[in-house]
């Protein structure tokens, strides 16, 4: 409810056919997939999160700039940049200045509740937007995924049980996380990963998401079947997440 009245007011602001006249609207999307599997890459999609509801403030030093093209150096295979301003402290701003830095996927982490989001992913850079399987409904994600399509957008479902799964299984998703924190209480489980990953069909990229703390859990991911491994808090509760981040990569 509060992230629909915020993008109400977002529209009021600036209108959809003012977004499509951004410079980055017109841009050509890096493919997730093809990230996620490149041979010299990690899979990990690195996130910038300088908050959050649990942990509440996680690091507000470090710049965005900084640390993702730090992530990028030590081979991420995509970056994630919240852009929420009220539970993560982000901005489409931070989206926008990390673009500048990379030449690998971006995820516009936030919650989509509306098209119109998904029209200012692509225009503040994003190459990737995620769809909430618990904030929608299977229609909504649906149609959500076919406008991201038209605009070139990748699309990362995200779920956190079987019946959310089974719900949303749609051709244009490129790629279904499973969420080990359950949005409600927080709970962090990496057996919801393991519960889930020979539901998903093969066609889809398989992601982790959340409470990735050392890089043994990657290879047990991997060897279970996931090809992402989407970890936030453990890097940029560092003093250097892009020194962080090397100590899974290797
Ligand atoms: C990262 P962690 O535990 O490594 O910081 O988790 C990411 O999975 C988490 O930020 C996340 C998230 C979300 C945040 C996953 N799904 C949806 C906001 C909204």
């Amino acid at each position: 409810e509060r992230k629909k009245e915020e993008v109400s007011a977002a529209k009021a602001r600036v209108t959809e056919a003012e977004l499509q006249q951004m410079p980055l609207f017109g841009r050509h999307c890096y493919s997730l997939r093809e990230s996620v599997l490149h041979p010299q890459r990690t899979g990990i999609i690195a996130e910038y999160k300088r908050a959050s509801p649990s942990k509440g403030l996680i690091n507000g030093k470090v710049k965005v700039q900084e640390v993702v093209a730090g992530y990028q150096a030590a081979g991420a295979s995509a970056v994630s940049v919240l852009t929420d301003h009220d539970f993560f402290q982000g901005s489409l701003q931070d989206l926008s200045e990390a673009r500048k830095v990379l030449e690998i996927p971006l995820l516009r982490k936030e919650f989509i509740v509306d098209k119109y989001q998904i029209t200012e992913a692509k225009a503040y850079g994003a190459d990737i937007i995620l769809l909430i399987a618990a904030c929608l409904s299977p229609q909504q994600v649906q149609d959500f995924a076919a406008y991201a399509k038209t605009l070139g957008l990748n699309v990362l479902l995200e779920v956190h049980n079987e019946q959310e799964l089974n719900d949303n299984i749609f051709p244009e998703i490129d790629a279904i996380g499973v969420n080990n924190r359950n949005l409600k209480d927080f709970i962090v489980s990496l057996d919801h990963s393991y519960k889930l990953v020979d539901r998903i069909p093969n066609t889809y990229i398989k992601v982790s998401e959340s409470g990735i703390s050392n890089p043994h859990t990657i290879k047990e991911l991997k060897d279970k079947g996931f090809q992402g491994f989407l970890i936030g808090e453990n890097f940029m509760k560092t003093e250097d997440p892009a020194y962080a981040i090397q100590d899974f990569v290797r």
